[in-house]
């Protein structure tokens, strides 16, 4: 049998599929995915073993079940639309929930829930909800194999789109149930798309049980529960438990002329994390022998390495959630090379061709297409053919600039962190934080204008400590102190950076181009951190003067340039009091640390 597609019985008994091997290598396994399928009531169990032709298998039924479009097969091959619930398109905060015995545990940035309570609230939607359906064993591990973080996960879901997701964003199937061993290390992950009603919508973490139940939503960071919620929220209080660190950000490589120098960057969502981790130098630094490589574009697990004292970092994830809007042969190449063949799109346009189309993919707009949920769409309708937080998921092997080194388990060495916002005003184009310290609250304060990746207002600066307000799997105040504290596990620590590539001029245009040009940016950060670019000294922290960037080629001269870094000393003035929205959420529980460099920015105004 090539799908285990069991009638369950009751009492109910569930067995692998041939080329699956057995969960019930630990009982604690088979102990909980029994409770769970006692919970559920689903009719069958498939137990997914991450084979291609149970991929194939899965995307045949689904097709069927109207759950996956085909698309035109010559043009993108493997490649399939899914249109969501139209109440179902971002993560929502609002739903999401750390279940702490204690409010303190989850802190003052998250929405907390006791766990009694939480499993007792969720275990009346779950209970029978899945009748009728199928429940995928989905089970996962979260890094390469054999990485000293890799992490085991193992997800029950009753979604075909997200047992699908989770193959090419994971390491999926007998792979995990081999790392896993006797083991009872694992994430128990639940979820049920129930009947997608937001009113019937929690995403709750329990840390200190290692677990993860989503009930309502089939939005991916919903319910791919690997990604957001295991390798970012779980996992982030695992890293501070056990002293390393998950962090919501890319790390790519750039090489030039031999040397590979890694950076990792943090950027809130939809601030084009994608866009940077798969940059293409310009012609003129590709000659140069330029090279940007892909390690990850979301999410980074960093440890310091015992032997060198330095920070290494892998990516969990195996393939990339990235957002389609705005994408194209000149923003993103790469990107449009990952999503040629075996991607799932979601909630974009359908060309009569079977092609799909979104906003910014051509500068022309098709005379006619289906849009996001399936309406008839010409360009005169006046609203989006593809939903701005549109999606495609894509295995990371679909990347022509994969590094070579993005399954290593060993990870690689970063030398610098980079953090950014998307801000129109008062933030330069770079400056580099004076030491790990300041550096540490200059991603502390990291604000920017929001974005429709999460639902709610859009265009308003919202303060997102180091790109993971939504992400913190636990109180703030002790993420804060974690950072400050890694310091003291390095001897020789990453530089840490801050850019902003959305400032614009006062009639609203973006001054700076972006996109395969911000590699002139990153020239000058990686010459910082190998010892080689000058800086001057600013009340913000280290910055380049005109001369010391690569404008040859660009329409920027040198006095624009400083345009571009000017920081108005008075306009500043008001940024530190937006940053007290932060400083006033953790109010007495602010570390120590982050009054002292308060003190001290204001000191060098
Ligand atoms: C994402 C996000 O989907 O950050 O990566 O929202
Ligand atoms: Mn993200």
């Amino acid at each position: 049998m090539e799908i285990a597609m069991l009638t369950l019985r009751k009492p109910v008994v569930h067995k692998a599929a041939a080329e699956s091997i057995s969960p019930a290598q630990s009982p604690t396994v088979q102990d909980w995915i029994d409770e769970c399928v006692e919970l559920c009531q689903p009719d069958s169990i498939h137990v997914c073993s991450g084979s291609l032709r149970e991929r194939k298998s899965l995307i045949e039924q689904g097709v069927r079940q109207g759950v996956f479009i085909p698309l035109n097969q010559e043009k993108r091959p493997g490649c399939y639309l899914h249109r969501s619930n139209p109440n179902d398109v971002a993560r929502t905060e609002q739903c999401t929930f750390i279940c702490t015995p204690s409010p303190d545990t989850c802190g003052p940035t998250n929405n907390w829930m006791q766990p009694h309570a939480a499993y007792g609230k969720l275990k009346g939607l779950f209970r029978g909800c899945m009748k009728g359906r199928t429940m995928y064993i989905i089970p996962f591990v979260m890094g390469p194999i054999g990485s000293p973080l890799a992490k085991v996960g193992i997800q029950l879901t009753d979604s075909i789109y997200v047992a699908v997701n989770m193959g090419i964003m994971t390491r999926m199937g007998n792979v995990a149930w081999k790392q896993l061993g006797d083991s009872e290390e694992f994430t128990r992950c639940l979820h049920s798309v129930g009947d997608c009603n937001p009113d019937r919508r929690f995403i709750c973490h329990f840390p200190l049980d290692n677990t993860i139940w989503s009930f309502g939503s089939g939005y991916g960071g919903n319910a791919l529960l690997g990604k957001k919620c295991l390798a970012l929220r779980i996992a982030s209080f695992l890293g501070q438990q056990q002293g390393w660190m998950a962090e919501h950000m890319l790390i790519s490589g750039v090489s030039v002329k031999g040397k590979k120098t890694y950076v990792a960057a943090a950027f809130p969502s939809a601030c084009g994390k994608t866009n940077f981790a798969m940059l293409v130098p310009p012609e003129k630094y590709r000659k140069a022998g330029w090279k940007v490589t892909t390690i990850g574009d979301d999410i980074a697990w960093m440890w310091v390495d015992e032997k060198t004292g330095r920070l290494r970092a892998i990516n969990p994830e195996a393939g990339y959630f990235g957002v389609v809007p705005g994408t194209n042969e000149q923003t993103n190449p790469n990107a449009m090379a990952c999503m040629s063949r075996d991607t799932i799109f979601t909630n974009v346009a359908l060309l009569p061709d079977g092609d799909v189309w979104w906003e910014g993919k051509t500068a022309e707009a098709p005379a006619q297409c289906l849009d996001w949920m399936g309406q008839p769409w010409t360009p005169g309708k006046g609203s989006k053919a593809a939903h701005p937080n549109s999606r495609f998921t894509a295995p990371m092997t679909n990347n022509p600039a994969l590094d070579p080194s993005a399954d290593d388990p060993n990870g690689v060495e970063i030398s610098a962190i980079i953090f950014g916002g998307r801000r129109a005003k008062t933030l330069p184009l770079v400056f580099q934080a004076f030491n790990w310290m300041h550096g540490v609250y200059v991603g502390a304060t990291l604000g920017s204008e929001t974005t429709a990746a999460a639902g709610g207002q859009v265009g308003v600066v919202r303060r997102d400590p180091m790109a993971m307000l939504p992400f913190i799997g636990y109180n703030i105040r002790d993420y804060l102190v974690h950072w400050f504290r890694m310091r003291k596990k390095m001897t020789d620590c990453p530089r840490i950076f801050h850019v902003n590539w959305f400032r614009k001029n006062d009639k609203g245009e973006f001054i700076w181009p972006g996109f395969g040009e911000n590699v002139r940016i990153l020239q000058w950060i990686i010459d910082r951190c190998n010892g080689r670019a000058y800086a001057v000294e600013t009340p913000l922290g280290w910055m380049p003067r005109a001369g010391d960037i690569d404008l040859e080629g660009l329409n920027i001269s040198e006095s624009d340039f400083d345009a571009m870094q000017k920081v108005d000393l008075e306009t500043f003035k008001t940024e530190i009091l937006g940053q007290e929205e932060l400083f006033l959420k953790l109010a007495g529980d602010l570390p120590k640390e982050m009054i002292f460099q308060k003190e001290l920015l204001v000191s060098r105004l």
